[in-house]
């Protein structure tokens, strides 16, 4: 998007405002200067965010927008005395992204303009920072919780400056800060926490779903100096925060507040986490001064869709993600409520609207627990619900986005040691739709299938379409061991019957774990694909075949077990391309050529996936990483052409 004004002119910003600590009281005058220019970032953060809203490529608002006191206090502290501090503002919430790019925009590595492009495809304004990638944005975050423990580091390495640490609510969840924390008291560290306490994540609000969490004492209990501050309040915010940066050592300053306090209509609200709406922000900026006509760029921002038409599938699409929690309810419909609380446990972390486990909190309460943004205490509790069972008896069920799945490891391991049995189901898995970006790709699922050959069993499926995901569930829901399943942010089409308009695992189709399913029969070769790839991989072989390329196609629904005599048909066939969105370098391309050499099998053979640093956007990341069904039809061509 370009010609149009950036609304908020940022040269009002008074950048030579500076702020002495050893002074914990503002002047009038400094009060008034201080006030500015936090109200001028507020507005550019929801300026700019709100075109997130308007291009559909979703976004964070309330964040960003919370912590702009606490940044423009530090821009003016840094300013009295660059030498006391690393000038950086690291951000434990990587969503709040919004607070770099503005940062970089005022240092002047971007066009106020620019700040327009938020989260759209190949901007370099992705939703979280990617350090390297956008000029001026000085580390990576996105990961909640991971950046204290590197915090530390820094400070070691800077011993005479203070570290900044902007945190929040939400990532002070993650078991990484308990550990940072006794590092950094330990040390006697110089860093610096300012916490956003706006009592808001993505699924709810804490106070109400983590009962017993509290910031303030927890960092206490590890020794750190710790003060609280109302943050809306900026006499209290700027005393609290000139007592932390004179601390000799760790502190922090909690600071309360309300979320998107000052914002009609989203103030308080959980969904002030997310994207701001147009209709809100013009609201807000309206009566903030800026006129109709410097808001009317927004009316110019249109969301762009993928214009491919695929062949062999359906037009409608079904969200799978969405479907594992409608499936999980089919099963405990069929309990009594006391069967369903005693024989299952859902436990969400945070993420329930997006992994599908919010239909299960309305539908099956009784079976569901809200919990925080813990992924790994989470994931144990599941494991541990079905510890003793023989799977019949009881279930623990998991959910996060797949990208979180490298950060249960080592709690799976633990797991299978002990014989649990737990159901686990990974969202967002590959790049596909994933404006997040690089930190929230899917891509590492076969490390969930760590234990020895010899090990105890362990299935990952991924189904290729919502009628699958149905047929997976109701046939693997009840079965011991360990389970993983996969699904995409984006929303999938149904795989058809071959020339026929029906759904192919629609009707009495069942699903069989670890038999991979012929989807067309071929000649020349064959392609192995799974998940939100095989309608890709269907549209590019129905296309090759009409040209006369007689290429077959494989579903491999359960990614990590060898299916003997689906192998030998492409085995024996000239080619095998496998195709997937994980990570080329671990996912099942990396594994499959050597099974068919061990079953001494050897076409010609190539592995496509996931290969490099997202592009921001939604539809344009499949493409990007060279996956659409395009170069999915060149890579076929030519290992059949022998290259
Ligand atoms: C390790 C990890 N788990 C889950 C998420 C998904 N996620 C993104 S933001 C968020 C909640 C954030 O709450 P908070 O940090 O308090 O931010 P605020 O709502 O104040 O913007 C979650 C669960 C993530 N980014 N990283």
């Amino acid at each position: 998007m370009s010609g149009f004004k950036f609304p908020v002119d940022l040269g009002q910003f008074k950048k030579n405002l500076s702020l002495d600590p050893s002074n914990p009281t503002l002047s009038a005058d400094q009060k008034k200067d201080l006030l500015h220019n936090i109200n001028i970032f507020r507005d550019a953060i929801i300026a700019f965010t709100a075109t997130g809203a308007a291009r559909g490529v979703s976004g964070h608002t309330g964040g960003p927008y919370d912590t702009a006191p606490e940044v423009c206090v530090l821009l003016a502290m840094i300013a009295n005395n660059k030498n006391d501090f690393i000038d950086t503002f690291f951000d434990e919430a990587g969503h709040r992204v919004a607070t770099q790019y503005l940062l970089s925009t005022l240092e002047g590595h971007l066009e106020p303009e620019h700040l327009l492009n938020y989260r759209d495809a190949n901007s370099k304004l992705p939703g979280h920072p990617e350090l390297g990638l956008t000029p001026g944005v000085k580390f990576s975050s996105g990961r909640l919780g991971h950046m204290w423990g590197m915090v530390n580091g820094i400070a070691m390495a800077n011993r005479d400056k203070n570290v900044i640490l902007l945190g929040s609510d939400g990532s002070q969840q993650e078991g990484n800060d308990a550990e940072a924390a006794r590092i950094a008291v330990a040390r006697n560290l110089k860093v610096k926490l300012f916490v956003d306490n706006n009592d808001v994540t993505i699924a709810g609000h804490p106070s109400q779903y983590l009962k017993g969490y509290d910031i303030a004492n927890t960092l206490k209990g590890h020794g750190l100096h710790v003060v609280r501050a109302q943050g809306e309040n900026i006499d209290s915010l700027y005393g609290a925060m000139c007592e932390v940066i004179n601390y000799n050592g760790p502190a922090a300053v909690v600071v309360d507040r309300t979320m998107a306090a000052g914002i009609e209509g989203i103030e308080g609200e959980t969904h002030a986490h997310d994207v701001i709406t147009v209709d809100i922000a013009r609201k807000y900026l309206t009566k903030r001064g800026y006129s109709e006509q410097a808001l009317a760029f927004y009316d110019q921002i249109k969301g762009r869709s993928n214009p491919h038409e695929y062949l062999g599938c359906s037009k409608d699409k079904g969200a799978n993600r969405s479907i594992f929690g409608e499936a999980v309810n089919g099963i405990l419909d069929g309990l009594s409520k006391e069967e369903a609380a005693r024989r299952v446990m859902v436990i969400d972390s945070d993420l329930a609207g997006s992994t599908g486990l919010k239909a299960i909190a309305s539908k099956h309460p009784e079976s569901f627990v809200a919990s925080g943004v813990m992924e790994r205490g989470n994931f144990s509790a599941a494991a541990g619900f079905g510890f003793g069972s023989n799977g019949k008896d009881r279930q623990g069920v998991f959910s996060t986005f797949s990208a979180f799945l490298e950060m249960c490891i080592s709690e799976i391991t633990m797991a299978r040691l002990n014989h649990c049995t737990v159901l686990s189901h990974f969202s967002h898995s590959g790049v596909d739709e994933m404006a997040d970006n690089t930190c929230h790709f899917g891509l590492n699922h076969f490390f969930a299938d760590n234990g020895l050959i010899e090990a105890d069993d362990c299935s990952l499926y991924f189904p290729a379409d919502g009628e699958q995901m149905k047929a997976v569930i109701k046939k693997i829901f009840w079965d011991r061991g360990m389970r993983f399943v996969f699904s995409t942010r984006s929303k999938v089409p149904y795989i058809l019957k071959d020339g026929v308009d029906e759904k192919l695992y629609g009707g009495d189709y069942q699903f069989v774990p670890g038999k991979e399913e012929v989807i067309r029969t071929g000649t020349a070769g064959y392609v192995v694909s799974y998940g939100d790839m095989l309608y890709r991989s269907l549209d590019a072989v129905e296309r090759l075949r009409k040209e006369g390329l007689n290429v077959g196609l494989i579903n491999k629904p359960t990614l990590n077990v060898v299916d003997q005599e689906t192998l030998k048909r492409y085995g024996e066939s000239p080619f095998v391309v496998v195709v997937e969105s994980i990570s080329q370098k671990t996912g099942l391309g990396s594994r499959l050529g050597t099974t068919l050499l061990q079953h001494g099998y050897t076409p010609k053979f190539k592995a496509i996936g996931a290969v490099k640093d997202g592009c921001g956007g939604l539809f344009e990341q499949i493409n990007f990483q060279g996956l659409s069904p395009e170069n999915i039809a060149e890579a076929i061509k030519s290992v059949a052409a022998g290259k």
